[in-house]
């Protein structure tokens, strides 16, 4: 009989010829991970159930009963630490937004094949756990220590390698206390929800979702720089379509973003937004994982000049989106809305897809199709 492999299931990346839809692996990925709906942008925190989710491969089967997080590789005392220990720890709690770096995959032209996002792989929630830098410190972090590699109990196979899903942070920033990265067990006050990480999951305020390890069952402290799937092959801009040698650049921080909350009703087809004549409050929320957003800008159609939003202060919590506002005088006919942040960094979103081979940080400007009555 022929050896079988997990190759022979699992092909390499691609990207979609021109033409060619979403297809069915990509419909069946889209049913499993699912996103906020943007009428859900009303809330600050994102309600149970309407944070978007993404799973690379199964929702595994935890137990907080006999859940061990080991702590080791370059450290003095190699730990194992149940939920109990880290609960003995003083608990904090972080309002984090976080979005899946493929957020905007689907718009992309051509399309990698991959969860076809649009723009709504976006949620906030309260975090609630130990800072990271306080279970390192009870392990000992030894002097040649330069990453921190982060076990998830999840295991599956992609672009054909068997792995357990596995991502890894520099020292010391992962430790540091201004960074607020925590290894968390509650969510909005609450345990986990499975799809969610229960019952750990590191939260890095500021980062793509990637970075953000559920179900995690192991800590690692490493002297060379991690270089496993989810680090050197997955998650890097790679700007050139065909040049196979391509390291690429490691994907970190959100890029900054806003949304709309939809305004009027919705066809329940098309999505298309019909509105009344008159005054239509438009709001939303916008993010940068570099910074505060400094300004958000609604236009309402190609030439007219764009209406400036208010945008909350970032002060109580500076690893969340903000509220942004603005008021529009609609008329009759056909509109495009158009919003687009600016961070304090002075990064804006741009007008056109910044394209890459993974289909990463696509925060392309969201356009929101209109009829007035
Ligand atoms: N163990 C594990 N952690 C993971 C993932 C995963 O598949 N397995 N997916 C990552 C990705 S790509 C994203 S975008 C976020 C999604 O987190 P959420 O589902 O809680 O929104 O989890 C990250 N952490
Ligand atoms: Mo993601």
């Amino acid at each position: 009989m022929e050896q079988a492999s997990v190759g022979d299931v699992s092909g390499p990346a691609r990207v979609a010829p021109a033409g060619e839809g979403i297809g069915q692996e990509e419909l069946a990925l889209a049913a499993r991970n699912h996103g906020l709906p943007l009428e859900a942008l009303r809330y600050e925190v994102t309600p149970p159930g309407l944070h978007y989710v993404l799973v690379h491969y199964d929702i595994p089967a935890t137990d907080a009963d006999g859940w061990a997080l080991t702590v080791g590789g370059r450290v003095r005392t190699p730990l194992s630490l149940d939920l109990d220990a880290l609960r003995a720890f003083p608990a904090v709690t972080h309002r984090v937004t976080m979005e899946c770096a493929g957020n905007g995959r689907a718009r992309l032209s051509p399309r990698p094949v991959s969860q076809p996002w649009l723009v709504e792989a976006v949620g906030t929630a309260d975090w609630t756990g130990v800072p990271l830098g306080l279970v390192l410190e009870g392990a000992g972090v030894r002097s040649d220590a330069v990453e921190a590699v982060f076990t998830g109990a999840d295991h599956g196979v992609e672009r054909g390698v068997e792995q357990d899903y596995r991502r890894s942070l520099p020292l010391p920033y992962a430790t540091a206390g201004d960074s607020g990265v925590l290894v968390a067990y509650a969510m909005n006050g609450l345990p986990l929800p499975p799809q969610h990480g229960y019952p750990l999951r590191l939260v890095v305020p500021g980062w793509y979702g990637m970075a953000h390890v559920k179900w995690l069952r192991d800590i690692t402290l490493v002297d060379a720089p991690f270089t496993g799937f989810q680090q050197s092959v997955a998650y890097r801009y790679r700007w050139s379509a065909d040049d196979p040698d391509d390291p690429g650049e490691p994907v970190t921080r959100i890029a900054p973003r806003a949304l709309m909350a939809p305004p009027g009703f919705p066809d329940f087809m098309s999505r298309t937004r019909v509105v009344r004549p008159g005054p239509v409050r438009l709001y939303g929320r916008a993010w940068s994982g570099h910074g505060a957003v400094a300004r958000v800008e609604v236009s309402a159609d190609d030439g007219l000049p764009p209406i400036p939003a208010e945008v909350a202060s970032p002060q109580q919590h500076p690893w969340a989106w903000q509220a942004w506002s603005c008021t529009w005088t609609a008329t009759p006919g056909r509109h495009t809305l158009t919003v687009r942040a600016t961070d304090t960094e002075g990064r804006a979103q741009p007008l056109e897809q910044p394209w890459n081979r993974g289909g990463f940080g696509n925060n392309e400007v969201q356009r929101v199709a209109v009829l007035c009555l």
